[in-house]
């Protein structure tokens, strides 16, 4: 099941595909995911960067003499931290986690218009930004693993023309650990999983004919975008001493069914104690003013089950 660095096929790059939505779903079908070089511009996706950074400095796991964009940990200062305080499928304490969740910026980036227009493209409607967004913050952590290979379906539910676009906050090269995607797994359907340790909890089980991944060393602005049937996985983290540091959006037609757990914070607080210190309300509560289908949670979807090949 698992794959080396240099096994994969690089992304193909479907930013020529922009303005036309129908060459764009014709590859997305097709692949199963899209990448952009550059869709997003350095300073927007900087300036989430930036605030992630600030929340890790003042937690005291940045190392010192770097300027507010490095990603330089103080890896003893961060191991420190016992495993049960910490957010093992995020990577900093769950604590520092909630500062992160706070942050405007962050929830502000998903509504990117270069990312809208994406969606937009591909749904043929409008868009409904799930708000539950991931900031994951990879640490060498002594409790971190990798992400296994997974679909996003039994996760989020709802309809499987759910995307997940992943941003990453930064230069992301395959050795900080990118995210490397099953190129045609959403051919598949629902693939039955087993647990395993990481972010998820899950691994779809793959089946021999399953193996053809696709990777690439992201730069900043550039977004992986694939539908929630699409099988991902992080590559393992090469370094010991830096934060890999990415978003996990969601986004779905305003047409189709959303599970109720896509519409709450990914952690415990509150969207009021979230939106404490938020300077702009029009982000708020936004998707109480849509008119939303909901569809039921279907916990067997979780549930461990063999899969034959
Ligand atoms: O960033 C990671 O390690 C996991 C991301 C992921 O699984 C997702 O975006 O759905």
């Amino acid at each position: 099941m698992q794959i080396m660095n240099h096994d994969a096929a690089p992304f193909l790059d479907a930013s020529k595909l922009l303005g036309d939505p129908a060459a764009l779903r014709t590859l997305a079908v097709r692949d199963g995911y899209l990448f952009f070089r550059g869709l997003l511009p350095a300073a927007d996706v900087l300036r989430v960067r930036r605030d992630e950074l600030a929340v890790v400095e003042r937690y005291g796991w940045r190392a010192a003499g770097q300027d507010s964009l490095g990603g330089g940990l103080n890896i003893d200062a961060l191991n420190a931290v016992p495993e049960a305080q910490m957010r093992t499928d995020i990577g900093v304490s769950i604590v520092a986690y909630h500062d992160v969740q706070r942050l405007e910026s962050m929830h502000r980036l998903p509504h990117h218009p270069r990312l809208l227009e994406v969606y937009r493209a591909l749904f043929g409607s409008e868009v409904l930004v799930h708000p539950r967004h991931i900031a994951r913050m990879i640490t060498p952590h002594p409790c971190m693993v990798p992400t296994p290979p997974h679909q996003d379906f039994p996760l989020i539910q709802g309809t499987a023309n759910t995307w997940t676009a992943w941003i990453p906050l930064g230069d992301c090269p395959r050795e900080l650990g990118a995210l490397t995607v099953c190129r045609r797994s959403h051919e598949s359907g629902y693939i039955p999983v087993v647990h395993a340790p990481g972010a998820g909890g899950i691994a779809a089980q793959l089946c021999p004919q399953e193996q053809d991944w696709v990777a690439g060393d992201f730069a900043i602005g550039d977004v992986l975008t694939f539908p929630s049937l699409t099988v991902h996985r992080a590559l393992p983290c090469q370094f010991r001493d830096q934060i890999r540091l990415s978003l996990d959006v969601r986004y779905q037609s305003v047409d189709e069914a959303v599970e109720a757990k896509s519409l709450l914070p990914h952690c415990a607080l509150t969207w009021a104690e979230i939106y404490t210190r938020w300077h702009n309300v029009e982000l708020q509560y936004y998707w109480h003013r849509l008119p939303l289908q909901m569809s039921p949670w279907d916990e067997t979807l979780l549930q461990p089950k063999r899969r034959i090949c």
